[in-house]
């Protein structure tokens, strides 16, 4: 598979949000979508579900390497990440929509990445039964590396400044909707779809090896616990970070020189940009948009 032609990214703008469905979208993942309400899930898929930037490149390299990891060395050598795992309702010019990658992928299972709340998902995910992998991400980290992603991809909203951001991540106004429902609304679905691992990314952070336990565990996989040392080394931040097949680099519409797509990997660096008054007010937000779930974040380790 290709990599992006960048003469046609060049052409790609900085689209506007609109009303999807109840959830703020841009055109690059509504475009395509009677093909991707339509897409044909089978029982041995493996859906990646996140909020943006709660750590789906991360989740999508460690089961890469766990599925793949030793069949395929070209694999990991010659294909960026979002082609080895396609993003689902993605349309971009430049390269085939999400929908047509997943249905050319070679590979069983087939690894699948999402950000759509779980009420946008299409239903043969759940006829099929097939299992799904949440990352969920503290709200104030999340907000922050949403904030730098924004800014420095050219495909994204224009973000305005970190106040003006603040402002709307607190109102649900950016891409793929309020991070409140989505973290919420996918917490809720555990209740009655057992296929479904729950992960968060502090916990990745904090023991990458145990939560890569949880995950083998949860996938029915007796990876040796050799293989799975090596995993967890090669998918820490630093790794990850000189690796050009999960760094992004090869994608032309992100400018590296404003904010690298590997940027911090920390918990705890929103404490670095929000002011004690937008703590303040966030804090207070924060209870009234939570206040039915049980699902809790730790916003430090
Ligand atoms: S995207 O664009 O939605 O797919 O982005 P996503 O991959 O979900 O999130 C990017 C953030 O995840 C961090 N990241 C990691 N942190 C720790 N360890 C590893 N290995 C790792 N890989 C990715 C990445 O740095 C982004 O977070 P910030 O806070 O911006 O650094």
């Amino acid at each position: 598979m290709e990599i992006p032609d960048s003469s046609l990214m060049k052409q790609l703008s900085r689209p506007e949000l609109f009303d999807f469905e109840g959830v703020s979208m841009v055109q690059y993942f509504t475009d395509n979508w009677e093909k991707v309400k339509n897409f044909q899930a089978r029982p041995d898929d493996i859906l990646i579900v996140t909020y943006p930037k709660a750590g789906t490149t991360w989740i999508s390299y460690i089961l890469d390497l766990l599925y793949f990891g030793n069949d395929a060395p070209e694999r990991q050598t010659s294909q960026p990440i979002y082609m080895r795992v396609p993003f689902l309702e993605s349309c971009f010019k430049m390269m085939p929509p999400g929908t047509e990658l997943a249905d050319n992928l070679p590979t069983s299972p087939r690894l699948i990445k999402t950000h759509l709340p779980v009420q946008l998902v299409p239903k043969s995910f759940w006829e099929q039964n097939s299992r799904i992998v949440y990352v969920a991400r503290n709200a104030k980290d999340n907000a922050v590396s949403y904030f730098h992603f924004d800014r420095m991809n050219m495909v994204q909203p224009e973000p305005g400044d970190w106040n003006t951001f603040l402002q709307k991540f607190m109102e649900g106004k950016n891409v793929f909707g309020p991070w409140y429902d989505h973290v919420s609304g996918w917490w809720e679905k555990k209740l009655t779809y057992s296929n479904l691992l729950y992960m968060f990314y502090e916990d990745l952070v904090e023991d990458t090896g145990r939560e890569l336990e949880h995950l083998c565990s949860f996938l029915g996989l007796s990876t040796p616990i050799e293989e799975r040392e090596k995993i967890t080394k090669g998918v820490q931040f630093d790794a990850m970070k000189q690796n050009k097949m999960t760094n992004y680099s090869t994608v032309p519409v992100m400018d590296f020189k404003i904010s690298p797509f590997m940027r911090k990997g920390k918990v705890g660096d929103w404490k670095n940009h929000f002011t004690v008054a937008q703590n303040e007010q966030f804090d207070e937000v924060y209870k009234q948009k939570m206040k039915n779930t049980t699902v809790k974040f730790r916003t430090e380790i």
